[in-house]
């Protein structure tokens, strides 16, 4: 089963996507997601330059063997640009091989574990009766998980609030749809975390209050406080019982987490921007954390997730892979076979695509009562619409970044 063919494909129906299509000589075709939100073209040429001559005429069934000459080959390791090049090119080659098998992949990765993935949604506000409409409306679509971020009083512009909050057809008012402004320049956004301190207990105070004890919900700091702060914010959220808190610290510090983990017993995710089990594996090993936040779209493909996450169960610690609108249809629908089989599934993020990005990548999976499922067609279950992507050209986007009121940058 030879690869005859590999294409790099860019399109930008709702925002941009990076996909690689792999063909083989018997016309059996596979894709792989390779999208790095705001650094898109560094991934193509990643791919187009120095990955497809490797890949041009090697067995498409050798799937570990091309992962590690990839990774083991490049001589330099990991880094978020080489980590989703690879991924890409370990996603098709699943796909590839699971339509050869006549399965859908779940099915070669040990077969399902349960009847559907727990899926979370992102309800926003810039206040609390803009964000109690946002929780109500993610509830009637079905949602029985729901992501938590409101406006800061004082702050104009805030991750996981959209200043391009918009009507989309028939999908209603959608949030934070595009992190990733299109323009020549990033766009700035303002940051002061003792207001945010402040404000966040009083606001999941009122969700409790509003809609009960029951309702499973989650929170993501982005990156933003120190693991002083990040202590505190743990400890006085205790009392709202959240699913978890998520990215408290900043990435390249995992040793913050410990004198966290001290303080509160407020459950913690971390991993969106890590691509690696190396990343993972002090945090992992300390059980620092209680879920893993990866993308198998950021993290090596399926092949690396995988072994990342058979090492988590080992300490308890369950998946919740990362899942907003810069993980495409393809990267989604791969992670999902990946979460039915594995036994220590946590949580799915789901963000909905846009009509646009629905209609360019023709998908399988559902939505049905909270609960996704990949579908049962052969491979992972995502076909490309390679017309319908051309009609959409790349457009520069860059995600937004914060300034604190002194002028400093700071994590976003
Ligand atoms: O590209 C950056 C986004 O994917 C990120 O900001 C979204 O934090 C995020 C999340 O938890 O979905
Ligand atoms: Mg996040």
């Amino acid at each position: 089963m030879r690869i005859t063919k590999a294409e790099v494909v860019v399109t930008s129906p709702d925002r941009n996507f990076t996909t690689l299509k792999l063909t083989t000589e018997d016309g059996i075709t596979g894709l792989g997601d390779a999208t790095l939100n705001g650094r898109e073209l560094a991934v193509v040429s990643y791919l187009r330059d120095h990955v497809v001559p490797m890949l041009i005429d090697r067995d498409a069934a050798r799937i570990e063997d091309t992962w590690q000459l990839l990774y083991r080959g490049a001589y330099w390791r990991r880094g978020p640009v080489t980590m989703a090049a690879i991924a890409a090119v370990d996603i098709a080659l699943w796909d590839i091989k699971a339509k050869a098998a006549g399965m859908p992949l779940y099915q070669l990765l040990g077969g399902a574990s349960r009847e559907g993935l727990m899926a979370y949604g992102h309800a926003s506000g810039k206040d609390l009766p803009e964000l109690f409409d946002s929780i109500r409306e993610h509830q009637e679509q079905g949602y029985r998980s729901i992501r938590v971020q409101t406006g800061v009083p004082g702050l104009k512009s805030i991750y996981g609030i959209a200043s391009n909050a918009r009507l989309d057809g028939d999908q209603g008012v959608r949030y934070d749809h595009e992190p990733a402004q299109r323009g020549a320049l990033p766009a700035q956004e303002d940051w002061d975390t003792r207001s945010y301190l402040r404000h966040v207990p009083t606001v999941f105070e009122a969700v409790r209050n509003e809609f009960g004890p029951e309702l499973p919900l989650l929170h993501d700091a982005h990156h933003r406080m120190t693991p002083i702060q990040a202590a505190q914010l743990g400890k006085s959220l205790e009392p709202y019982d959240l699913f978890w808190l998520e990215d408290c610290t900043p990435a390249e510090n995992p040793e913050a987490l410990r004198l966290v983990r001290q303080h509160t017993t407020t459950p913690l995710a971390i991993g969106e921007v890590f691509n690696s089990l190396w990343d993972y594996q002090q945090i992992i090993r300390e059980q620092l954390i209680d879920y893993v936040r990866s993308a198998v779209t950021h993290t090596g493909g399926i092949s690396h997730l995988r072994k990342l996450v058979e090492y988590a169960a080992q300490y308890q610690i369950r998946s919740g892979f990362h899942g907003p609108t810069d993980i495409s249809p393809v990267g989604m629908a791969a992670q999902m076979h990946l979460g039915l089989a594995i036994h220590n599934f946590g949580i799915q993020e789901y963000m909905q695509h846009g009509a646009r990005t629905n209609a360019v990548f023709q998908q399988s999976f559902t939505f049905e009562d909270g609960l996704l499922h990949p579908g049962d067609q052969p491979g992972i279950g995502v076909d490309l619409d390679v017309d319908e992507a051309g009609k959409y050209p790349y457009e520069q986007a860059y995600l937004p970044y914060n300034r604190l009121a002194d002028g400093t940058v700071h994590d976003w």
